[in-house]
C-alpha cells in the first residue's frame, strides 16, 4: 500500500483538539488515513455490532436508519445490526450487503420515555454478556432517530469511546448539563469534567461496553432507591462513568450532528445526523419536562 509518509513536523489539524490530555485521539476528518486503518482491521477480521432501540413509535425510524447505514456504516466490514424492539412485526425486511446481518431482539416497552431511554443500558449490558460477546468484537450503540449521511468507518473503534455532544463542544465546564445534585450517583462537581458526552453514541469492545452499561444501570438503580433520577437520564450516568473511566477514543461532532445547528467552519463532514422528529406525533418529551422546544433541541 502506498501513502504519504507522516510528517513529524506537520500536524494534520491545527484548528481543533485532536488528542486529550490522557492521550486519547479525538477523531476529526483529516487526522487519519482510512486505508491504513481498514487494512489493520481487515487483518483482524473484526466484527462490529450496531445496536439501536425502536420502541413504540420509534419503529418508524428503522428503515431510514438501516438504509443509510448500508451506504455509509463500516462498508466492507462484518456488521450485525441489533434492533431492540417491542414490535418485531413492524420491522421491515432489508436487503443487506455481503457480510452483514440483522437481528431483532424482542424487549419489553416502558411507559415512561425516561425509562425507555435509560433501560437501554440494562438491555445492552444483558445482551453483551449473553450474546454479543459470542458474535462481535466491537459494539457501537446509537440513537435510532438518525441517518448516516457520510462515511463512518473503523476509525471510530477503540477499547471504549464516547462522542462529543454537538450542543456542547465549545461550552465551559459550568455550562455542561451534568447532574449537579450531590445526592445522585451521577453527580459531577462544578470544577470537574472534561467534555460533555452524548448519550446517543458510545461503544467499544463488548467487554468494555458491558462495564460501561453495567455501571450506568447500577448507578440508575441506586438512584431509584434514593428516589432521584439524574437530570438527563442515561446521558448523565454516561458522563459520570467517563469522568473516572476515561474513554480511549473520542468522536468529534462530525459523528453526531443536528442540522438545526449552524455548521461551524471546522466541521468538514456531517456523518450521522438527527432526523427531524414530529414532536407532537412522536413524543412530547420536553413539554412534559416544562422545557421549551428550543432548549430541548439545544440540549441533546
Ligand atoms: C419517546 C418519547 C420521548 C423520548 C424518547 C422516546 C423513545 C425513545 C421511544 O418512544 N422509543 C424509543 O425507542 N426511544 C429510543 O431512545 C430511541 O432509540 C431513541 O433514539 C432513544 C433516545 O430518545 P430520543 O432519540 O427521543 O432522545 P433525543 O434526546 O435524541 O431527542
Ligand atoms: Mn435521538
Amino acid at each position: 500500500m502506498l501513502y504519504e509518509k507522516p510528517n513529524t513536523m506537520r500536524p494534520l489539524r491545527t484548528d481543533v483538539l485532536t488528542m486529550t490530555p490522557w492521550f486519547a485521539p479525538i477523531v476529526w476528518n483529516g487526522t487519519y488515513n482510512l486505508d491504513i486503518l481498514n487494512a489493520q482491521f481487515h487483518q483482524r477480521e473484526v466484527r462490529i455490532g450496531l445496536t439501536v432501540f425502536a420502541i413504540k413509535k420509534y419503529t418508524g425510524f428503522v428503515q431510514t436508519f438501516i438504509e443509510s447505514a448500508e451506504k455509509f456504516f463500516m462498508v466492507g466490514h462484518k456488521v450485525t445490526y441489533y434492533i431492540f424492539t417491542d414490535q418485531a412485526s413492524d420491522i421491515p425486511a432489508f436487503t443487506l450487503r455481503d457480510g452483514r446481518k440483522l437481528a431483532i431482539l424482542e424487549v419489553p416497552s416502558y411507559q415512561r420515555w425516561q425509562d425507555v431511554s435509560m433501560r437501554r443500558m440494562e438491555m445492552i449490558g444483558d445482551q453483551s454478556r449473553l450474546r454479543f460477546i459470542h458474535e462481535v468484537d466491537y459494539l457501537v450503540c446509537v440513537d435510532v432517530d438518525m441517518r448516516f449521511s457520510d462515511e463512518v468507518g473503523v476509525e471510530i473503534l477503540s477499547d471504549v469511546f464516547g462522542t462529543l455532544h454537538p450542543g456542547f463542544y465549545s461550552a465551559s465546564r459550568e455550562q455542561f448539563t451534568y447532574e449537579r445534585r450531590a445526592q445522585s450517583t451521577a453527580y459531577i462537581p462544578k470544577d470537574e469534567g472534561d467534555f460533555y458526552y452524548a448519550g446517543g453514541y458510545f461503544g467499544g469492545t463488548v467487554e468494555e461496553v458491558y462495564r460501561l452499561t453495567n455501571f450506568c444501570h447500577n448507578a440508575m438503580v441506586a438512584d431509584i432507591e434514593k428516589q432521584i433520577e439524574a437530570i438527563w437520564h442515561d446521558e448523565s450516568y454516561l458522563n459520570k462513568y467517563f469522568l473516572y473511566q476515561k474513554p480511549t477514543k473520542i468522536l468529534s461532532p462530525e459523528y453526531l450532528w443536528d442540522n438545526d445547528f449552524e455548521v461551524p467552519g471546522f466541521l468538514k463532514r456531517r456523518r450521522f445526523v438527527a432526523v427531524p422528529k414530529n414532536h407532537n406525533a412522536i413524543r412530547s418529551r420536553r413539554a412534559l419536562q416544562g422545557v421549551s422546544e428550543a432548549e430541548g433541541k439545544f440540549h441533546r
